[in-house]
């Protein structure tokens, strides 16, 4: 902040806050730019707007989802108008002139990930703090990413997740780019909010906000040795026993199976509408691609905590969480030869166990 006091900064953020989320909840753009606008010719500082102010209200909205406040769509158009801020932001707060740059950082969500605006916040943070940035958006394909890294050779990749499912891909991007000679700092909610997994995948770096990634990026990473591809099961020797995958390629006829034997055991499940059928297909699959996860990280706490997680969402809306056992129940029976996968989904069931015996408010037992 320039010529501010922190408490007259620490307010214009209060205020540019309060006002963002008023904008966002009554889905109205132009009140949305007024109040980020508003914060910077207060003074404000650009890299405090987008993480203090837009990060922070993508995350209450996110909490609303959650909380059954916000529906799908509101969720999108809240997400919609902060994309188009700080696009505009982009164009009305210069960055510092790139000549002085010391790096290039190419900024690139993993394969299938759509989250793609945790990864823009990031690659506006690094732009204000004189890094030149290459932003990819959303979804890169893998070898897309390398071959645009061969024509471009920048001195960092910046690889964003959100979503732990996309961890096996991730990693797959991490050992091709350090197979050229590129260092990778991975980031972004998938990794682990310790960034565990960032580390279990071989990733050179990891930064839990867009704000010490740009001073660990201005530090300067290592390049790693060109040329040594490592395979999946050289950072995770524990995929030799070959469930992730016989998991992974059977996955829709789990999926199919566990829905038949669902409605055959769940008789209330016959009258579901064809919205509640498809969010229970939505819900077993999502389950079976959390284990299948879990399984390719050998780590029970991304299975568990998916089902606290998924528990949540379906208490908020009025669904007991046990809801989900019969479904384990059933992947238990039709996976009863993988030790690896039967154990994930033990630990499954007693985390849904100790939440049933937790003093809780089950609504009327609409189905998920
Ligand atoms: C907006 C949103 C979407 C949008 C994304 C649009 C877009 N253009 O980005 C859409 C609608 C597409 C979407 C889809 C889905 N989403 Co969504 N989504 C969100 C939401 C509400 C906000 C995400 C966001 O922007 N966060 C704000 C930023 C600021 O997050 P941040 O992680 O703190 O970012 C910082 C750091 O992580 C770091 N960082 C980020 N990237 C990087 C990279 C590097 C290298 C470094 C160093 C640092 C770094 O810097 C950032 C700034 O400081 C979150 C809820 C939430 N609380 O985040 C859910 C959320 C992530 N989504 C979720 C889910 C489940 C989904 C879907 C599966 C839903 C569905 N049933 O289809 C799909 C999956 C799509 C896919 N294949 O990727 C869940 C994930 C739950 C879980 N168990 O993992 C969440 C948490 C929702 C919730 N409240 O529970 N989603």
């Amino acid at each position: 902040m320039t010529d501010m006091t922190t408490a007259q900064a620490d307010g214009t953020l209060e205020r540019a806050r309060e006002g963002l989320w008023q904008a966002v909840c009554a889905r109205d753009e132009d009140a949305a730019a007024r109040a980020v606008f508003a914060a910077l010719d207060d003074g404000a500082d650009a890299e405090a707007v987008l993480l203090d102010v837009i990060a922070h209200t993508q995350r209450e909205v996110g909490r609303a989802w959650a909380e059954n406040r916000f529906s799908v769509a509101q969720e999108h158009s809240a997400t919609a108008i902060h994309e188009r801020i700080i696009a505009a932001m982009a164009h009305r707060v210069p960055a510092p002139p790139t000549e002085a740059a010391t790096t290039t950082v190419t900024v690139a969500c993993v394969d299938g990930e759509w989250h793609a605006l945790p990864a823009r916040l990031l690659a506006e943070v690094l732009r204000l703090r004189g890094h030149r940035v290459d932003f990819l958006g959303a979804q890169v394909p893998t070898p897309h990413l390398i071959a645009h890294l061969h024509a471009t050779a920048p001195t960092a990749v910046a690889l964003s997740s959100s979503l732990p499912l996309r961890l096996p891909t991730a990693h797959s991007a991490i050992t091709a780019v350090q197979a050229i000679g590129i260092p990778v700092v991975a980031g972004g909610a998938a990794f682990g909010v310790d960034g565990r997994y960032a580390r279990l995948l071989g990733a050179d770096a990891w930064a839990p906000d867009a704000r010490s990634a740009a001073g660990l990026l201005a530090r300067g990473l290592p390049r790693p040795a060109a040329g040594a591809v490592r395979q999946s099961v050289d950072d995770l020797p524990h995929l030799v026993d070959q469930e992730y995958t016989l998991v992974t390629r059977t996955r829709r006829q789990l999926v199919r199976n566990t829905l038949a034997g669902l409605e055959e055991r769940l008789p209330a499940m016959r009258a579901y509408s064809e919205a509640q059928r498809e969010r229970t297909a939505e819900d077993v699959s999502h389950i079976v691609e959390f284990l299948a996860c879990a399984l390719y990280t050998d780590d029970a706490g991304l299975f568990t905590g998916f089902l606290d997680w998924t528990a949540d969402i379906l208490e908020a809306r009025q669904v007991p969480a046990r809801v989900l056992d019969p479904a384990l129940v059933l992947l238990q029976k039709e996976l009863k030869d993988f030790p690896r996968t039967l154990g994930l989904l033990d630990q499954g069931r007693d985390t849904l166990r100790r939440r049933d015996t937790r003093p809780s408010v089950p609504g009327p037992g609409a189905p998920a």
